[in-house]
């Protein structure tokens, strides 16, 4: 199969509500949607970046100039047997993960669509539906927080992340755990804390956590491990796992007892499965990150998703959790089991309407 034209659409989404973490306030999903053309199809990947280097280092511009300069044109016109075939493509190129994620994924569908399988199928599903929970930025006040926590139960999810902040952790994570006891519960500190809080975050233990996400830096790996080791509550890391390796390195020195993974944060699909595929034999669950993905990116989760090892509940939620208009059509909670219906038509099974993402782009360009 070969490439002959790749279309980068940078897309500007505005968030239903603003979503403020330890690194930051977001009031709009920038993305960059990759279209790849060939064999009288086209494939759509996302890119899962952010506006400025604050989650990972990569930016809006940073992928939009690697992927138009570096990652196309290596990738156009060449004789694609299987998908994977952009990671060794595209090896010569270092870091920037989430752009190749962005073109790599795009492919995936492309192949999907030719071949008339879905990406679930491609990649050895094993559900047809994914457990998902939501995601809760920092709020004003604990009973501000426990008051959005009811209503998303109510809406009919059952696990309940919430973003901490150093200082504000117990009292934030115990008004919900109080209203709450036997909630699935998580906290999500996005690197806020040092190995010198250890204290603080032992004092979480009582509250029975499913587990507290990347609470030490966004590189580290070996002074999560010493911090495990004083823990009861399970670590899960986020930003530390760029790669396979880096989730060798994790669970070699016992870093964690869970891993997030984030397509985009890994470098793609192929990737991903990588990591899967280890953490599945060291015994270690994972599951599905979420960056406010449009119906692309989230498609595209939610048949990685489908795979075995991912046991526990995913950031996957429903699209009117974000957007009040996608550039897909919406994904719907299914409110009896807190899952999400993974799509069933060809690549990842849902198509992009034209017009709303003209409506919603900011930039675009044609690479041949
Ligand atoms: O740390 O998981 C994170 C969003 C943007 C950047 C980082 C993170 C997140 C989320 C939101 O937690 C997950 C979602 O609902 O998409
Ligand atoms: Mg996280």
């Amino acid at each position: 199969m070969k490439i002959n034209r790749i279309e980068l659409h940078h897309v500007s989404m505005e968030l239903i509500n603003a979503f403020e973490t330890s690194f930051g306030t977001q009031k709009e999903h920038p993305c960059v949607i990759v279209s790849v053309h060939g064999e009288g199809h086209a494939g759509w990947g996302e890119c899962v970046v952010g506006l400025g280097p604050f989650y990972s280092s990569e930016t809006i511009l940073s992928a939009w100039a690697i992927l138009e300069n570096y990652l196309s044109p290596m990738v156009l016109g060449r004789e694609l047997s299987h998908p994977s075939d952009v990671v060794s493509l595209t090896r010569r190129v270092r870091g920037n993960e989430m752009a190749k994620a962005g073109l790599e994924n795009a492919v995936w569908d492309l192949f999907g669509r030719v071949e008339g399988r879905s990406l679930a199928e491609m990649l050895g599903g094993v559900r047809d539906r994914v457990s998902v929970g939501v995601s809760i930025g920092i709020q004003s006040s604990p009973e501000v927080l426990v008051e959005r926590v009811g209503a998303f139960l109510e809406e009919g999810y059952g696990r309940i992340k919430i973003k901490i902040k150093k200082g504000l952790e117990f009292d934030t994570l115990s008004a919900v755990r109080r209203k709450y006891p036997e909630l699935s519960l998580m906290a999500d500190a996005n690197s806020d804390y040092g190995l010198a809080d250890a204290g603080l975050l032992k004092a979480l233990d009582p509250l029975d956590l499913l587990m507290i996400e990347q609470p030490l830096g966004h590189d580290d790996i070996l002074d999560h491990a010493k911090l495990q080791a004083q823990l009861k509550t399970p670590l899960c890391l986020d930003e530390s796992i760029h790669s396979p390796d880096d989730a060798r390195h994790a669970i070699e020195c016992a870093a964690c007892r869970v891993i997030n993974i984030k397509v985009g944060r890994v470098g793609g699909v192929t990737q991903a499965i990588r990591v899967h595929d280890m953490a599945q034999e060291a015994g270690i669950p994972v599951w599905c990150g979420g960056m406010f993905e449009t119906g692309v990116g989230r498609a595209t989760n939610l048949a990685l998703a489908s795979l075995p090892n991912f046991t526990l509940p995913g950031d996957i939620s429903a699209t009117d959790r974000y957007y009040r208009k996608d550039i897909t059509r919406p994904f719907v909670l299914n409110r009896a089991d807190s899952t999400i219906t993974v799509p069933t038509g060809p690549g990842i099974g849902v198509d992009v309407d034209e017009d709303r993402l003209a409506a919603r782009r900011v930039g675009h360009v044609v690479v041949k």
